[in-house]
């Protein structure tokens, strides 16, 4: 099966179902944020959602209250995944794990941008500690520091880790995934490049074993 996951950050509705099209057989999941749906609408998550997995990137940083609404309806579209921030506390977390049932939640821990090194990679063990205590299905963890990747491993235990940044954030996949990396995270390298099914391949066929 496929490792890797595509970051659908394109504006349009027709490009993103064309590229999503192109792409589903070689990918584990598609992910689905801000841009995408600001512009096309929640729509697009139940479209997309008929052919793959999609995975809606909320970086939901809520009260549990809050939390819980948007994870509801994010269900009602047919998302099989959300991503909600940790950094807001325990019991936000908690509320989109027992909200969510079974579609998955996935919490950021050490984001892969250089930002992540203001206030983030300080607390990303806490982080980490706090997706595992409460149930979560996986976090998402920097494709760009493997070394970082590799002790979030040792103490994710269970937790899938969904890696980003690699291609044009600088990371590499092949070093993503030997460092622990369950899923490859990967947006502008695929829907920019010239033949996106193409790469796709390229890149699922680089992280398959
Ligand atoms: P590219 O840099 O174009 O490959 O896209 C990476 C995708 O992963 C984007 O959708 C980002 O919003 C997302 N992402 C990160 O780049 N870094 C993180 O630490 C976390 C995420 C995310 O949660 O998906």
């Amino acid at each position: 099966m496929s490792r890797l996951i595509l970051a659908l950050d394109v504006l349009e509705r027709e490009k993103a179902l064309e590229i999503a099209k192109k792409t589903a057989h070689y990918l584990y999941a598609i992910k689905v944020g801000w841009p995408l749906v600001m512009n096309a609408g929640m729509g697009i998550v139940s479209e997309i959602s008929q052919f793959s997995k999609v995975i809606c990137d909320f970086k939901v940083a809520d009260i549990p209250n809050t939390t819980r609404l948007i994870v509801r309806t994010t269900k009602k579209y047919g998302a099989s995944g959300i991503i909600v921030h940790s950094f807001v506390g325990r019991d936000s977390v908690h509320a989109a794990v027992e909200e969510a049932g079974d579609m998955d939640v996935f919490v950021v821990t050490e984001m892969s941008h250089p930002g992540a090194l203001d206030f983030m990679q300080e607390n990303a063990e806490k982080m980490v500690k706090i997706a595992k205590e409460e149930g979560a299905r996986g976090i998402i963890a920097p494709a760009t520091r493997p070394e970082r990747l590799r002790k979030i491993r040792k103490i994710a235990g269970d937790l899938l880790i969904l890696s980003p940044g690699v291609g044009a954030q600088g990371g590499k996949a092949r070093d993503a995934i030997e460092a622990g990396a369950d899923y490859i995270i990967v947006g502008r390298s695929i829907y920019n490049a010239e033949n996106p099914e193409k790469k796709a391949k390229e890149i699922m066929e680089e992280i398959l074993n």
